[in-house]
């Protein structure tokens, strides 16, 4: 039963009234005492009573309906701040805007005192939190599960141009988001060993492990837009099975005591700050297993009724595997099945394939995860028991289908023999999965034909393609106020959960009134910027040069390096005369990336890109044409303020390398154009965009195949391009490490004798395609035009649109009204 809950009134009145009891009787204090923390908190929980009752609502609606809900494992939700949204979902901004004023409060000032959940790394991360977001804005019945790391993703900081990492301490001033259910704690074991019996002559397995912790479950509501939902999010934090030995204590072993603590604490305790090259560590392992087996048992016993019977498990749910971290779930379900359920293979087999799908988010072969059989058969015996299982049924199927080809079954093989033994997870998943899908056309074809080929032939059907998207409230809504306060003028609101909407633009560009607001209004988002970066980092930014934004992780295939070069190259042709100064449109490149602690290359490029940055904006002869901006620690909170200002956005990976991209979505949804490969959603958005909105260049994907196989001499571009050659030397010279010629040593040999990612092949023509985005950034009114198409085509990047995909090629699930 739900109470009638006493949900304030969407009034001024009852807010400020909801607030000031929230502020006194919440936080325990009063108005002219409070702290900007402690009104933050109190503002949270405010918001949070209008959210009550459609959460115990939504979660009644989805018991009561039986309908087949969507379980979306992901070791991280990229989340962000989560104020704004709430006001935003619950209709609240402008009521809650005003209560404030009316107490002298300014409701900005307590919107930066959030602290964003960063419980993730990257693209993958963000995008599972625009996939909550929209499941939840269309009403789907839906569940998060997830990993509550007490530290997310690490604070960067810059000390003398190098990259430091500090921890994030994203609770330490309250969570207000999140509600700990201690009572609900499940269980986990590891390690120890597996027996077999007969049971009603059937042969059975026993596992008994040696060790367990406890899972508690943090719940945090996903708020639906306008649509009187709140789906959950349940993120699983690690606790020891018992608090502390009393007896070890009391004896004066106090380290003991709490060493089983500590060590049950660690798994949850940070997010593995690796974005596509995974370590095999023990603990990432450990909290893979944790997390899904908390979240099976969690959605089998708890969401489901007592009674249900599993066999009919996929009418009710569908597990989708975001990447290979959740994949470990594969056999944990058969165990439940099997060990705990007493199900016979077979049954356990055709219920498990039906109930799990697999997005794959990379085409690198060093991403894609492998489990050593050694460790895995050490922290979960029965587990890799199963796996043996499956492969073997999977090998017999092989063999069956291609007769005589031991070759292929090796190949195919979900056991790796080399370099070692290991459980490769990705094929996992394809075996087990009802459907695999790669994040853009590109993506899912490349991993048909190459990544995954051999599997594609023997189940086509299996595989699909479902284009990456990202949420419209939180990117274009939220981030960006006066676009979307013109666009709604211009169309209605319609676009916010309708993107393709936005088409009803096209006829606007040529509309004076109309292209004069938008041009404003990026120049208002560039000064909010500057406003940002200015008390943020104590950067100063030009609002009339061309912002030309290149934020993302910090990786080779990314090619920063490209980036960088095309500086240098810039900034050479100045200072030697050959470019006159007046030549050179004004242009601020800003760079925002994170690069894992243990990649030494991307630290570097770090440093690089510092030392050209602190170089060039000391030297007067550029002064006002060239500057290179790097705020530290780019994250969520940062994107919303930079992706409005953009001009550019730089989305320059080697072809057939980046699985999707996100960003490039969010920039031209707002307004900037790109420059771009053919990689990735960047083929589909120059699709939708046409041509001449976008700049391309580079080499595409096959004609990368053709450069490597004819075997790749980054040297000879080196030498045949004078330009190139001079920007090099000038890095390897020292001309930005104060004459310290080894400094960029490393990276010089390296994109002169290896060069993975083709930056000095494609370096010519990413050169050719900048000048020509100098040359349309002239033109004013040409570019206003693109930029206003960019946003009226791009409504097809909504993860409203991919959810729908997803539900339709893949859930078989739907809307719940
Ligand atoms: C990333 C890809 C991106 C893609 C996101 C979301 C990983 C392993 N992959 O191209 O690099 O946009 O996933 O699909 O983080």
């Amino acid at each position: 039963m739900i109470v009638p809950t006493p949900t304030p009134d969407l009034t001024v009145d009852a807010f400020t009234r909801a607030f000031l009891r929230e502020l006194n009787f919440g936080q325990g204090v009063e108005l002219s005492a409070s702290s900007v923390n402690d009104q933050y908190l109190a503002l949270a929980r405010t918001v949070r009573q209008y959210l009550m009752s459609r959460w115990l609502e939504t979660q009644h609606r989805q018991r009561e309906s039986q309908a087949k809900s969507v379980a979306y494992l992901s070791a991280e939700f990229l989340l962000g701040r989560q104020l704004d949204n709430a006001l935003l979902c619950t209709g609240l901004e402008e009521i809650a805007d005003e209560a404030l004023r009316g107490l002298d409060i300014d409701l900005s000032e307590l919107r930066d005192a959030e602290i964003e959940p960063g419980l993730g790394n990257g693209g993958l991360g963000r995008l599972a939190a625009c996939f909550i977001d929209s499941l939840s804005t269309m009403s789907v019945p839906s569940i998060g599960y997830g990993i509550r790391y007490e530290y997310g993703i690490f604070r960067q900081t810059f000390v003398d141009g190098h990259q430091v990492e500090q921890p994030d301490t994203w609770l330490e001033l309250g969570s207000p988001w999140e509600f700990p259910h201690p009572e609900a704690a499940v269980t986990v074991g590891f390690g120890g060993q597996t027996e077999s019996y007969t049971e009603d002559g059937e042969q059975r397995s026993r596992w008994t492990p040696a060790w367990s912790v406890l899972g508690m479950p943090y719940n945090y509501m996903v708020p639906g837009y306008h649509n009187g939902r709140v789906s959950t999010l349940r993120l699983w934090s690690a606790r020891a099975t018992r608090a502390f030995d009393l007896q070890i204590f009391n004896s004066g072993h106090y380290a003991d005591a709490v060493r089983a603590q500590t060590f049950a604490e660690n798994i949850s305790k940070v997010l593995y700050p690796e974005d596509s090259t995974p370590q095999g560590k023990e603990l990432r392992l450990q909290q893979q297993y944790f997390f899904v087996a908390c979240s099976l048992r969690n959605f089998i016993e708890d969401v489901l009724p007592a009674d249900f019977d599993l066999h009919r498990l996929p009418e009710r749910v569908m597990f989708q595997l975001n990447d290979t971290h959740p994949v470990i779930a594969v056999p944990e379900l058969m165990r439940i099945l099997v060990d705990e359920k007493g199900f016979g293979w077979d049954e356990a087999w055709e219920v498990t394939q039906q109930c799990f799908a697999y997005t794959c988010h990379t085409l690198l072969p060093e991403a894609l995860e492998v489990w050593p059989v050694e460790l895995l058969g050490r922290l979960l015996p029965r587990h890799l028991e199963i796996i043996y299982r499956i492969n073997d049924d999977f090998l017999a199927q092989v063999r069956a289908t291609y007769p005589r080809d031991e070759l292929k079954a090796r190949r195919m093989s979900i056991i790796a023999e080399h370099p070692e033994r290991a459980v490769r997870m990705a094929y996992l998943a394809t075996v087990a999965g009802a459907k695999v899908n790669g994040v853009a056309e590109l993506h899912s074809q490349l991993l048909r034909d190459k990544v995954l080929d051999e599997f594609a032939t023997l189940w086509p059907e299996k595989f699909t393609n479902v284009t990456n998207g990202v949420t419209p409230r939180r990117f274009l809504r939220l981030a960006n106020p006066e676009l979307s306060r013109l666009i709604t003028d211009a169309i209605g609101g319609g676009w916010v959960t309708d993107l393709e909407r936005l088409r009803e633009l096209e006829p606007f560009v040529d509309d004076p009134e109309f292209t004069r607001r938008f041009r404003d209004v990026k120049r208002r988002n560039k000064l909010r910027l500057a406003g940002v970066l200015e008390k943020r980092d104590g950067l100063t930014v030009d609002p009339d040069s061309l912002l030309d934004v290149m934020v993302k992780r910090l990786h080779e295939y990314k090619r920063q390096m490209l980036k960088l070069l095309h500086v240098v190259t810039l900034y050479d042709r100045v200072t030697c005369g050959e470019l006159p100064i007046e030549e050179l449109a004004p242009r601020t490149i800003v760079f925002g990336a994170k690069a894992a602690p243990g990649y030494k290359m991307a630290k570097d490029i770090i440093w690089l890109i510092n030392s050209v940055a602190a170089t060039v904006n000391a030297d007067p002869r550029v002064e006002g044409r060239l500057k290179v901006l790097f705020p530290a620690n780019y994250n969520v909170t940062l994107a919303e303020k930079l992706i409005p200002a953009a001009d550019l956005s730089e989305q320059i990976s080697l072809a057939g390398k980046e699985a999707s991209g996100t960003g490039n979505m969010k920039f031209a949804l707002n307004g900037a154009l790109t420059i771009g490969t053919d990689d990735g959603a960047n083929v589909e958005i120059r699709q939708l965009v046409g041509d001449e909105n976008f700049f391309l260049f580079g080499l595409t994907e096959p004609e990368v195949t053709t450069v490597v196989d004819k075997g790749y001499r980054p040297a000879a571009y080196y030498e045949a391009n004078e330009s190139l050659r001079r920007a090099l030397d000038m890095i390897a010279s020292g001309t930005f490490s104060h004459g310290d010629r080894h400094a960029f040593e490393p990276i010089v040999s390296n994109l002169l004798y290896q060069d993975r990612f083709l930056v000095l092949a494609d370096y010519q023509a990413y050169l050719d395609a900048q000048e020509r985005v100098d040359e349309a950034y002239g033109d004013e009114e040409a570019w206003t035009r693109s930029a206003i198409l960019n946003v009226a085509r791009t409504g097809f990047f909504s993860s409203d649109r991919s959810i729908h995909d997803y539900l339709g090629r893949i859930w078989g699930a739907g809307p719940v009204h």
